[in-house]
């Protein structure tokens, strides 16, 4: 195989093509539906796993090594962001998302470590401008440092609320300089382990007044893209408050933040809540809160956030599907929340995985487009529900009828039959436009 250094740029040749360096079926420029597949996916790059994230894991540290020859702080970090605008241009990658932390060398002080935090939001300006790359949106890291042990926004300690707030404060202000049009809160610490020593009630409230205040700094200074709740429900905390896409919408409901907020779904997240992945986007979906997606898969056999690169042609077509219905990305993207397993320790592997990820998701929409044209799903559902387009049906739709007229109906009838729910026809639907994706 080649080397890092040899590879200039990954291009399509093509399902034919066996070259391992080429995107199979991930053609950036070629229209589908109106819009070119790169308008389609917005592709972002994750920081964290890619520019940082050297394979340690509970039982040992790094495998591969990120600090590009350099030991001064600040250099590292100059050498990960050049680093970082290569690999998008050789994976015409158009987006990218951070932490805090993950761009900038922490200091001695939380003053010490935004001082170094804006120093870089500058350099990265001037990289985004030289490679013409856009920032998805960025995140406060409120869960890596030992203060945040309890919880940030919902920490028993009203200094650790602050400092929270002070790091929002610094991220919402690098996401308007680089032009971000999402801002994320993850609440990785935002829950607890047990009932025995926790306020629920005090940190439901102090959450929502942490992202009221987020949200209301954010407009004042003129952000005008979207926030977003990015819904998981354990891990690191036992319980997390925003357990899952429903959760998510109780709790902007209850705090008058629907307007301001929407979500940002991630697959594995959506498996720890035991749910499909495409249950979590059709949820967002139709309360209205679509926002962006983490791209990811978790591994059936392992009961934790493996954040792998997704593989899963079936799980992305279905999602892909979901984002079609919904009319496509608005101010969110597909960000690869994920990273390379700990044995792909090279800087190969990155790439790898990237191009993996992303025919994945360009499989995924050329399929959902077909799942559209084919028109048996959007029609078996509609004829499935057409006692609701007339007589008593209608009248309930239209709310114009009640539980007496209701009781009336029902009791003058002898017989209630329901028709076959198909799922295995429909799953077969599935399966014959997957695999006739290419055929004429
Ligand atoms: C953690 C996770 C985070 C968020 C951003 O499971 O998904 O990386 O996406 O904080
Ligand atoms: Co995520």
């Amino acid at each position: 195989m080649k080397k890092y250094s040899e590879i200039k740029k990954i291009d399509y040749l093509g399902p034919q093509s066996k070259e391992p360096f080429a995107f199979k079926y991930y053609n950036p420029d070629e229209v589908i539906l109106g819009k070119t597949m790169r308008e389609h996916l917005k592709f972002a790059l994750s920081y964290w796993h890619t520019i940082d994230y050297c394979g340690a894991d509970m039982f040992g540290g790094s495998t591969e090594d990120k600090n590009f020859g350099e030991t001064d702080p600040m250099a590292i970090y100059r050498k990960k962001a050049d680093f970082a605008f290569e690999l998008m241009d050789k994976l015409s990658i158009d987006y990218y998302c951070f932490h805090d932390v993950d761009i900038a060398p922490e200091g001695k002080t939380l003053k010490e470590s935004l001082e170094n935090f804006r120093e870089m939001v500058d350099y990265l300006k001037e990289l985004q401008e030289k490679h013409n790359k856009k920032l998805l949106w960025d995140t406060a890291n409120n869960f890596g440092d030992k203060k945040f042990m309890a919880g940030a926004a919902t920490s028993p300690n009203a200094d650790i609320f602050a400092a929270a707030a002070a790091k929002v404060k610094a991220c919402i202000d690098a996401d308007i300089k680089l032009g971000g049009t999402s801002f994320v809160f993850w609440g990785g610490r935002e829950g607890y382990d047990t009932l025995l020593n926790t306020d629920m009630a005090l940190e439901n409230d102090n959450l929502a007044r942490f992202l009221t205040m987020a949200r209301d700094y954010g407009r004042k200074k003129g952000f005008t893209g979207d926030f977003l709740l990015e819904p998981k429900p354990k891990e690191p905390t036992k319980h997390q408050y925003d357990f899952d896409a429903a959760t998510c919408c109780n709790f902007l409901r209850k705090y008058n933040l629907m307007d301001d907020f929407r979500l940002n779904i991630e697959a594995n997240h959506a498996t720890l809540a035991m749910h499909e992945f495409n249950h979590e986007l059709r949820t967002a979906r139709i309360n209205g809160v679509f926002g962006s997606i983490d791209a990811n898969q978790g591994d059936m056999l392992l009961g934790w956030d493996t954040d792998e690169f997704p593989f899963n042609v079936h799980d992305a077509a279905l999602a892909m599907y979901e984002i079609l219905l919904e009319g496509g990305f608005k101010n969110g993207g597909l960000n690869f929340d994920a990273k390379t397993r700990r044995q792909s320790n090279t800087l190969e592997d990155i790439l790898l995985a990237y191009i993996t990820g992303m025919d994945t998701f360009a499989l995924g929409l050329r399929i959902a487009v077909k799942m559209i044209d084919d028109g048996r799903l959007a029609e078996f559902v509609n004829n499935r529900y057409r006692s609701y387009r007339e007589g008593i049906g209608k009248k309930i739709v239209e709310g114009t009828t009640d539980l007496e007229e209701l009781a009336s109906y029902a009791e003058a009838k002898s017989d209630f039959p329901v028709e076959s729910g198909r799922q295995e026809y429909l799953e077969e639907v599935v399966n014959n436009i997957m695999f006739s994706v290419y055929a004429k």
